[in-house]
């Protein structure tokens, strides 16, 4: 399936870009508290949006701007029209209330469509949806998107892994949808109930919500003998479908014309140029519900508007999550980010893509220790070559971070494991 939406030049996008920016602009400005202030705040109105640089004019919203008007003081519409709300769990404060139209429903399920064509997935497709369904977007994102893609849903939702594998074998599932960090997990807990993945008829896995590295695509590639793919999303957007990477696995295709990207760098809250690290702020250009100008997602991106060597879209290209402005950590004064040690602990044979890392402060001293699971071969040996395996991971991450960890291997499936999101920093400080 073509979208050509996907495949517009600058000028024709931009167009249809600024026009659907100054309705919604009108929609939150005429119903929203909040954004009739931020107006007022940068001396515009809606109709002072002649350019899509005007909107930089508007201060940042996040989550923060969510809690404040818990829980329905963002919404743009009647309640009449909302159609369904999702709320995200957080682990502090309230939590992040977000709702959906008709029309904004319509939309969901158009951009998710086109991420799991984008991913190569057909009518044909047998998905097996395996994100949590509720309040987390995940699993009705995905969900309404297969059926708008004329696709097979199997709504697993997650969890209960034994009879997922059951009924993927007995369904012949095509697609795999969750979390990567899950799809190592069912893979382990395939392999020890004597089913080997790479003989499922599983070809596609279209994975996100949660950090991963190119090191874990490689080992869930070669685990389950099929393509995985990103995808990326959030809430306050509209889920998963905001971008997917397309079959050259060189970058997220960011679906602009609904969500409108610029990439800013943190500190000067200026935009960064095309190929540099910055935080990715979204505007949603065509959500009536809850429509988000300007919505810091803290989310850590490069982006380029090169035209895809792969599949020739002109659709912006997001680079992988490279952290969070705010789950990055500072250890001993230096800058810290989780990718970080995965992307060592990868590298290394003889360790499994299961650790923890865990933060605590002794005196004024932060230290980190991470935890390692250790492969079932390399766990029997001897111990003198675990000491090595160890002493190897410290060195290689102290060359990373430039600063020394503790390392712990511990024995393999110790580390909890999760059907969602993985829980990778447990930070005991009182900060
Ligand atoms: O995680 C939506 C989603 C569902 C995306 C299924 C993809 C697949 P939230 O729970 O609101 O929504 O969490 C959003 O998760 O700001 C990122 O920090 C992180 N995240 C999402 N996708 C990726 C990804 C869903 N592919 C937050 N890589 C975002 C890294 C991701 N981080």
């Amino acid at each position: 399936m073509r979208y050509e939406v996907e495949y517009l030049d600058p000028e024709p996008l931009a167009a249809l870009q600024l026009q659907r920016l100054r309705r919604i602009a009108e929609l939150a400005y005429a119903n929203v508290e909040h954004y009739r202030r931020a107006f007022a705040a940068a001396g515009i109105t809606p109709a002072d949006l002649k350019t899509l640089d005007d909107l930089k004019a508007l201060a940042f919203t996040d989550k923060e701007t969510l809690r404040q008007n818990y829980p329905f003081g963002m919404f743009a519409v009647p309640m009449a029209d909302v159609q369904e709300i999702h709320a995200s769990s957080g682990t502090t404060g309230k939590p992040t209330v977000v709702a959906y139209t008709r029309a904004d429903l319509k939309v969901w399920s158009e951009v998710m469509a086109r991420s799991l064509a984008c991913a190569g997935a057909t009518d044909r497709d047998i998905v097996q949806n395996s994100y949590g369904y509720g309040l987390f977007t995940g699993g009705l994102g995905v969900h309404y998107g297969a059926i708008e893609l004329g696709a097979t849903i199997v709504p697993t939702s997650a969890g209960n892994t034994r009879r997922q594998l059951q009924l993927m074998q007995d369904f012949g599932s095509t697609v795999l949808t969750c979390t990567p960090s899950y799809t190592i997990y069912m893979a382990e807990e395939a392999r020890a109930h004597g089913i080997d993945p790479r003989r499922t008829t599983v070809r596609i896995g279209v994975l996100g919500a949660e950090p991963w590295s190119e090191g874990m695509r490689r080992e869930i590639e070669n685990a389950w003998d099929m393509k995985a793919y990103n995808i990326y999303g959030l809430s306050e957007i509209i889920g998963p479908g905001v971008a997917q990477e397309c079959v050259g696995q060189c970058g997220m295709h960011l679906w602009a014309d609904h969500f409108y990207p610029e990439v800013i760098d943190p500190h000067t809250g200026k935009e960064v140029a095309d190929g540099e690290d910055g935080m990715l702020v979204l505007t949603t250009l065509s959500k009536e519900a809850t429509p988000f100008l300007r919505y810091a997602t803290k989310d850590i991106v490069s982006m380029t508007r090169q035209v895809c060597p792969a599949c020739g879209r002109t659709s912006p290209r997001i680079s992988r999550i490279k952290g969070r402005t705010d789950d990055m950590l500072i250890i001993r004064g230096v800058n810290v980010f989780p990718s970080q040690i995965e992307g060592v602990l990868t590298q290394i044979e003889g360790t499994e893509p299961h650790y923890q890392i865990i933060v605590s402060r002794e005196g004024a001293l932060d230290n980190i220790e991470v935890q390692v699971e250790v492969n079932e071969r390399f766990f029997s040996d001897e111990v003198r070559l675990l000491e090595s395996l160890g002493a190897r991971i410290g060195r290689e991450i102290e060359t990373v971070l430039g600063i020394g960890v503790a390392v712990k291997l511990v024995e393999p499936k110790t580390i909890a494991r999760s059907e969602g999101k993985a829980q990778r920093v447990i930070d005991t400080r009182k900060l």
